[in-house]
């Protein structure tokens, strides 16, 4: 195994929940099966332990795994200021912060399913190609073996290996929330592959479907109209922030789902949509974003749709000392998660 096991599946095992459950009489203590469960904060401080994606248990062997948490600490696509590699450690470590129930769905994702924490993508942080081919690499083992990926980037060009691993054989339709519309063509002359380019690239490939594709959010100076007007020819719709603050957020919901239909559908937050307040660690930030609450709100309505993976990408903890970006990606990932592991659930 080419990683430590940090923590094991059952490891805080039926002894130590028999006793803590006698001590405090909390509910969560006298489930009978924890693996794949995460370390509760009342057992393990939440400050303590080995920062694992939401206290869950580190595994490298994948079965019985339904949902995989995967950092991939990679921002070689960045065109601007870099440090998204440190995103997935930092959003680890304000991951700790998560419960087990959602408070307004009542979802409980690690009783719907077995989650675990998948460890990073082991990246090449000085060339191109070589990343993207591992990233592929590590993908298409979790999805061979059944596992749905929610992952932290890194900067957005990590979803390309992404869904080039998980959307082969059936493209994938995207809820896709961002303040770019990452469909650009090149820069810097010749270079096709940077974290402005991956949607153009995943649907020349025929990974996403354009007409199942919407993105919210939109904004900022563009290097020219193409920039956003290949996307719209290509079928996304795009939905700037202007139309989103007309529409208000029901309405947003209402049109994402109608656009991605009941097919296949990743979820992919840049944390750059939010507005820059909200989340200042990120390389490119636009101001006059939507605000946590609508994102987290877009989020879950999208309970019940199709959901074959998600990601957050774009936290650069360089640029936010105070580390809140990261726990607005924490957060997000757990608003992501909630929806996936219904959506897994039902699947069966
Ligand atoms: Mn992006």
């Amino acid at each position: 195994m080419p990683f430590a096991l940090l923590t094991r599946p059952g490891q805080y095992g039926a002894a130590v929940t028999k006793k803590c459950a006698a001590a405090w009489g909390r509910d969560e203590m006298i489930e009978k099966e924890r693996s794949f469960k995460p370390v509760s904060g009342n057992v393990m401080p939440r400050f303590s332990g080995i920062a694992t994606f939401m206290r869950l248990p580190h595994v490298t062997d994948y079965t019985d795994v339904d949902i995989g948490l995967i950092g991939v600490p990679w921002d070689g696509g960045t065109t601007n200021r870099a440090g998204a590699r440190h995103g997935p450690r930092q959003i680890r470590d304000l991951s700790t912060m998560v419960r087990n129930v959602h408070h307004k769905s009542r979802i409980k994702p690690f009783d719907l399913c077995n989650c675990a924490d998948l460890g990073d993508v082991p990246v090449n942080p000085i060339v191109l190609d070589d990343p993207l081919q591992r990233i592929e690499d590590f993908y298409a083992r979790v999805h061979g073996a059944g596992v749905v990926p929610l992952s932290a980037g890194g900067d957005h060009l990590i979803t390309l290996p992404i869904m080039r691993a998980i959307a082969k054989r059936e493209s994938v339709g995207m809820v896709h929330f961002d303040a770019h519309t990452d469909t650009w063509d090149r820069y810097f002359g010749d270079s096709i592959y940077t974290h402005g380019t991956p949607f153009r690239r995943a649907i020349e490939e025929g990974l996403l479907d354009p007409k199942r594709t919407v993105q919210i959010g939109i904004r900022g100076a563009l290097f020219g109209n193409a920039d956003n007007d290949w996307g719209i020819q290509q079928g996304i719709r795009v939905i700037e922030i202007e139309e989103f603050n007309e529409m208000g957020v029901e309405a947003v919901i209402a049109e994402a789902r109608r656009v991605v239909g009941q097919g296949p559908t990743y979820i992919s937050f840049d944390v750059d949509g939010l507005d820059p307040v909200y989340a200042p660690g990120t390389g490119t930030p636009e101001i006059g974003g939507f605000t946590t609450h609508e994102a987290q709100r877009m989020i879950r309505g999208l309970q019940g749709l199709n959901l074959v993976g998600g990601d957050v990408v774009e936290v650069a903890p360089p640029f936010d000392p105070s580390g809140n970006t990261a726990l607005v990606g924490a957060t997000m990932m757990f608003e992501i998660l909630c929806v996936l592991a219904d959506a897994v659930a039902k699947a069966g």
